[in-house]
């Protein structure tokens, strides 16, 4: 029988850990990270757990007040498993004067997440079951490290990556230096350093300009990456299209798509030839899976991005799913986190998606007592 629950209250707690691996971007340097600790309350004893990356601190102040609001507006209300794309939707009316977007839809998607895990947990399933999903290992590309630096010192680090949680096959490479020719000796360093086989993809964080982008990317063209993701400003979807129609290489787009809609949208354009959504920001589970179903029907190759915690559930049950990524930061606050044997990661047995609290690691990092 599919579980009815209904929400009594919901616990936040703040927190900001340090990162193990600096991680120099174009959107920023990350030297720690601002986590919220969710636990959504239910009437008789449930819960539902995330743990909610929000990029930068700021978004630990202003995502709660929506986040509150949105779970007290579902009080009293009745949740099943087959109700959830309604009860998503009317969060997102109510947050019409807010805009579906940025922290609007972070608050929706954390919510949509919570609930989904809590369905889960009262059904006595791993959140990949309940989603008709399968836990077969999912190929899992490691992604802490790698930032724009020297590159000598990227080398250096790829070979040590290489070396962690029993080997990879693919790994990611940030660039956005403004000097093709500093991309290229980059990667170069990179491959010589781990070898011929290990895949490696590259991913400017919307660094280059839209007039110089084709140019940049042709130089990089030839080298066999897997995938170029965000060349350019996330919502310039033209610029992506012409992009995707010159190169040789896939272009793979989607951490900044607010909501399915967006992403089908840039879908419908071109935009991309492979896409990795956020949970964060697509609207949670409900988001993903509506983009899951449009990504199906172009045979479009669908990966993750950040949260691999909570990510590997939903994208062991997206129809075309690709690479999970594995980013560490924060896990420290998880107990059991989940990680990547030889570069595959398997969805877990226990039940939603077993991400229960390490209090010991919380409770230096808490900014909040
Ligand atoms: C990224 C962006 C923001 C924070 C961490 C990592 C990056 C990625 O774009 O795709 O891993
Ligand atoms: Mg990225």
């Amino acid at each position: 029988m599919s579980p009815i629950i209904e929400i009594s209250g919901i616990r936040i707690r703040r927190a900001i850990v340090p990162v193990k691996r600096v991680l120099n971007t174009r959107v920023g340097r990350f030297t720690k990270g601002p986590f919220l600790l969710i636990d959504l309350e239910l009437k008789g004893g449930g819960a539902g757990r995330v743990l909610g990356f929000t990029f930068v601190p700021i978004g630990l102040e202003v995502v709660p007040i929506l986040l509150e609001d949105l779970a007290t507006s579902l009080k009293g209300r009745k949740i099943s498993f087959a109700e959830m794309g309604a009860v998503h939707d009317a969060c997102q009316k109510r947050l019409t004067h807010m805009g579906h977007e940025g922290v609007a839809q972070m608050a929706l998607s954390m919510l949509d997440m919570a609930l989904h895990d809590a369905l889960a947990r009262e059904a006595g399933v791993p959140l990949w079951k309940l989603l008709g999903g399968s836990n077969d290992p999912l190929p899992t590309y490691h992604s802490c490290g790698l930032g724009i630096a020297e590159a000598a010192d990227v080398a250096r680090e790829a070979k040590e990556m290489l070396a962690e949680h029993g080997g990879f096959t693919h790994m990611k490479l940030r660039m956005g230096r403004n000097d093709a020719a500093g991309e290229v000796a980059a990667y170069k360093a990179v491959r010589s350093a781990i070898g011929p086989d290990v895949l490696i993809s590259c991913d400017f964080n919307q660094g280059l300009a839209a007039v110089d982008a084709l140019d940049t990317c042709r130089a990089i063209d030839g080298l066999g990456l897997t995938w170029i993701e965000e060349p350019v400003a996330y919502d310039d979807y033209d610029t992506q299209a012409r992009l995707a129609t010159k190169l040789s290489t896939p272009i793979n787009v989607g951490e900044n798509w607010w909501s399915w809609r967006v992403g089908k949208a840039a879908i419908e354009m071109g935009a991309c030839d492979y896409v990795m959504p956020d949970l964060l920001r697509i609207g949670g589970v409900t988001g993903w899976m509506r983009l899951a179903r449009v990504a199906e029907a172009r045979a479009i190759p669908f990966s993750s991005h950040l949260s691999p915690d909570y990510s590997a559930h939903v994208l062991a049950a997206t129809p075309t799913k690709h690479w999970l990524e594995f980013m560490d930061w924060g896990q420290d606050l998880i107990k059991d986190p989940l990680l990547p044997v030889k570069g595959f990661t398997t969805p877990p047995d226990t039940p939603g998606t077993g991400i229960e609290w390490n209090e010991r690691a919380i409770a230096p990092s808490l900014i909040d007592g």
